[in-house]
């Protein structure tokens, strides 16, 4: 204890003792008179003050007194009489008045009729009925006397220093002044004063000497050896500094950079697509029937402008009908119905980025590997996992003796470079044969989350595009990955803009400056 205490004491500053001291000699000086006392100015007694109370040396008390007088309103209105008291001084002699007539009748100006009438009702001093204003039996009991507001008004007015507290019998009364507009004026008046804690007894006890310390070390003080006698304060290096949130990116951005990392050091190459697609390339060239669920207007968003898109080569489309309408020479039956170009023609809002891999193997050969990452956009609900348009990232590998297990392969290295441990679950998708749905488990709801979709193009994709080779190709979503690695509960957080979230995220989960 006593170590601490001394420790403690070699850390004041002057002020701090300075103030410390005073305090023992005289524990109710208020802080003007121990600035006096101690020729600090009274700026440095409250900072010394603040330094020690956040040290719980001593505890310092705010007071605000609050003084009560009259506006100039407030004056006239004392001598004059309040609005309501003019109307009801007419109104006890003339019983009535129509309300056009009010300003006439009682010589008081518009805006004072207003404030009176209303008051005059709510006092129930009288009744408005069709336009003419009739004194009540109460209003009749108050023509000589004063109410409340006016006995306060007329205390007021009688202590012109202003007024502090009121005594129970006035005090409804203040209330009442104090809700009508500019009657009343509060001046406050904040004090302090001290009170030293165990923890400053205990320094009192121990005592200390009031010394002057260094501050600054002149050149001359060095070099002449003057600092060997100089007294110092130590540092605390354990004192709070305050907290400095520097700017960073976002974690979305985060992640989809390390991911663009993470693929082009594993040999891929970028590609990307656009916003705007044709349904032949978001849905047709994946061997999607034209009737397919995804297609329907509740999962995809159909464009007015433009309304439809331009087709590929002749050929191309030649032979993606026919591999739809009876399978052409991929060796499948196809779907069996009649193909629509007018239905390939719709433009789409893309709702994956898988066609960005088609049309990649259509403009390129073989030995290909591709990523893509952008944004795909569904007619979803938002709920704790879905939004209506969120990010993918694409991946394309075909060549000569390329299976199953190095799409499964590929797909576990990715996921083990970006931290996730992942399982894969067998999955079906119109375009690819095998198929696969990779998973990770959430414990907060202790269930299995869909992290994307892979699988090996069939034959009846890879043909009409003239590929002989096989190809593995996966998409993923990227929000649902940043949703694990920030341990958010909903997948809403990363568009939210929530700057107490984004500022408190630590960069040690992998968010950059
Ligand atoms: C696809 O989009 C396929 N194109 C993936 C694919 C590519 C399969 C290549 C085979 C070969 P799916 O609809 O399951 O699959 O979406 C893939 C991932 O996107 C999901 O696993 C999920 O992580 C994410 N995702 C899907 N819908 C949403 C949504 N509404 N909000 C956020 N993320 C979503």
């Amino acid at each position: 204890m006593s170590e601490d205490i001394k420790k403690t004491i070699n850390e004041l500053h002057i002020y701090e003792k300075k103030l410390l001291k005073e305090l023992e000699a005289n524990p109710n000086a208020t802080p003007e008179e121990i600035a006096e006392n101690t020729a600090m100015d009274i700026k440095s007694v409250m900072s010394a003050a603040g330094s020690l109370s956040s040290k719980g040396i001593i505890d310092v008390k705010k007071e605000v007194e609050e003084t009560y007088s009259l506006t100039d309103d407030g004056i006239k209105y004392a001598e004059e009489g309040l609005p309501e008291r003019k109307i009801l001084d007419v109104l006890a002699d003339k019983k009535k008045i129509a309300m056009k007539d009010l300003a006439d009748e009682t010589g008081i100006d518009k805006k004072d009729t207003n404030i009176g009438i209303g008051w005059l009702v709510r006092k129930k001093w009288a009744k408005i009925d069709k336009g003419i204003v009739n004194i009540t039996d109460f209003g009749k009991d108050f023509s000589s006397k004063n109410d409340i507001d006016e006995k306060v008004l007329n205390y007021l007015q009688s202590n012109a220093e202003g007024v502090k507290e009121f005594t129970d019998d006035l005090r409804d009364g203040f209330k009442n002044l104090g809700n009508r507009k500019n009657i009343l004026n509060v001046k406050k008046n904040t004090s302090h004063s001290f009170v030293v804690l165990p923890k400053g007894e205990s320094i009192l006890k121990e005592g200390f000497t009031i010394q002057k310390q260094a501050t600054q070390l002149t050149h001359k003080q060095l070099k002449e050896g003057q600092w060997k006698n100089l007294q110092y304060r130590p540092y605390d290096i354990n004192a709070e500094a305050p907290v400095v949130f520097a700017g960073k990116k976002h974690p979305l951005r985060v992640i989809i950079d390390e991911i663009r990392e993470i693929f082009l050091n594993m040999g891929f190459s970028e590609d990307n697509g656009s916003y705007v697609e044709s349904a032949f390339w978001n849905f047709d060239s994946l061997f999607q029937p034209q009737d397919h669920a995804a297609r329907e207007m509740q999962d995809t968003f159909y464009l007015k402008n433009p309304l439809t898109c331009d087709l590929p080569d002749d050929a191309l489309v030649k032979l993606t009908a026919e591999t739809h309408e009876t399978g052409a020479n991929t060796g499948s039956t196809g779907w069996k119905y009649d193909w629509s170009e007018d239905i390939a023609r719709q433009s789409v809002l893309r709702t994956h980025t898988t066609g960005i891999s088609t049309k990649h193997l259509y403009d390129f050969e073989p030995p290909i590997k591709m990523f893509s990452v952008g944004r795909v956009f569904r007619r979803e609900t938002f709920d704790y996992k879905h939004l209506p348009e969120f990010h993918q990232v694409e991946g394309l590998v075909c060549d000569e003796g390329i299976s199953y297990q190095n799409l499964l392969g590929t797909l576990k290295e990715f996921y083990k470079k970006l931290g996730f441990e992942v399982r894969f679950r067998p999955a079906y998708f119109p375009y690819t044969y095998l198929s696969t749905e990779t998973e990770i488990y959430l414990e907060e709801k202790e269930s299995w989350i869909e992290l994307g979709g892979a699988g090996m193009f069939r034959p009846e994709v890879l043909k009409p595009l003239g590929i002989n080779q096989p190809a593995l190709a996966f998409g993923l979503g990227i929000e649902r990955l940043a949703m694990i690695r920030y341990d958010v509960e909903d997948i809403r957080m990363l568009y939210k803009s929530d700057i107490k979230w984004l500022r408190e995220l630590p960069l040690d989960r992998g968010v950059e400056l």
